[in-house]
């Protein structure tokens, strides 16, 4: 869905004013080295707008991917709002959920084929790692073969470390190098003006390795908001309406624990 940037080692993503506002932000931030360049924006021949920000995978040779996306929250609480003031069911998202299950929608839902999307994203939590570890595998894509997008039914600790093995190839050494990445990412988060002031919905970490190298950074900021000025969150505390609070130290710290344990065995 990127497009290849104006500039060598760029891509394009379709401009979101709220993301675009992050990634300035970050660039000044004491994160800006888990986070793609960022190179301002672009409009193409259709009068189409964009992001340029730097492609991370430029600099690997044949790389395997993996995409988590971090927090036991995937919508934001404004849009939970909305779905109750003036509700919206889609057909697109009914037929998402029963590709995936046939037998998870209510007799109700079947009846109407829609389904509302704090529905559709907290069943998608539930069905996923995401409730109880704060974060959850959406793709991962081993060095030359096809992305793989079929994780949703992945939620138990053990399934999803078993798939964490499987993307390091059983290497320690490699495992060590992530290990190391996600414990300065943590130490520079506590740190960070931007992650004390944002709650972090929906982003996701991109683990991106090659025979010599492994590395991580937070990606995709388009339902990153900055907070309240009453609303302080810590980030590790479970969600309760109305506190803005996102899980990402949880889903941080279940990732540290689960390399340490791959490490340790
Ligand atoms: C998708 O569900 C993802 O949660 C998208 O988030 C989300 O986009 C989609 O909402 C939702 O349908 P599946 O992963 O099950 O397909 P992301 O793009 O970060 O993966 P938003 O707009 O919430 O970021 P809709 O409303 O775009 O369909
Ligand atoms: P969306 O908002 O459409 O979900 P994301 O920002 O999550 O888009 O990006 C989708 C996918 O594109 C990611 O899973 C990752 O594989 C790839 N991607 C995103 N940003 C970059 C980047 N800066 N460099 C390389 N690949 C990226
Ligand atoms: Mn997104």
């Amino acid at each position: 869905t990127f497009k290849e940037g104006l500039h060598d080692g760029y891509i394009l993503k379709e401009l979101s004013e709220k993301e675009r506002r992050c990634c300035e932000l970050l660039q000044h931030d004491i994160l800006k080295d888990f986070v793609p360049k960022y190179n301002g924006t672009v409009k193409d021949e259709e009068g189409k707008h964009y992001i340029e920000m730097e492609d991370l995978l430029s600099s690997f040779h044949e790389p395997c991917i993996m995409d988590c996306k971090i927090g036991v929250r995937t919508y934001l609480e404004e849009d939970l709002d909305k779905s109750e003031r003036d509700p919206e069911p889609r057909t697109d998202l009914y037929e998402k959920m029963i590709a995936i299950d046939p037998t998870a929608p209510t007799e109700k839902e079947n009846e109407e084929k829609q389904i509302l999307k704090p529905r559709y994203m907290i069943w998608r939590e539930n069905l996923s790692s995401s409730e109880d570890l704060g974060f959850r595998i959406e793709a991962i894509k081993k060095s030359r073969g096809l992305m793989s997008k079929e994780f949703q039914r992945i939620k138990e600790r053990n399934e999803v470390r078993k798939h964490l093995t499987e993307f390091i190839a059983n290497s320690i050494p490699r495992a060590t190098q992530y290990l190391n990445r996600l414990t300065q990412l943590r130490s520079t988060c506590l740190r960070s003006k931007f992650f004390q002031t944002h709650e972090l919905i929906g982003s996701s970490l991109l683990f991106v390795h090659d025979t010599t190298r492994a590395l991580i950074w937070m990606i995709d900021f388009g339902k990153t908001r900055l907070l309240p000025s009453n609303i302080h969150i810590t980030h590790s505390k479970p969600w309760v309406r109305g506190t803005h609070e996102d899980g990402y130290l949880i889903g941080l710290d279940n990732l540290i624990l689960l390399f340490q344990e791959i490490i340790n065995d």
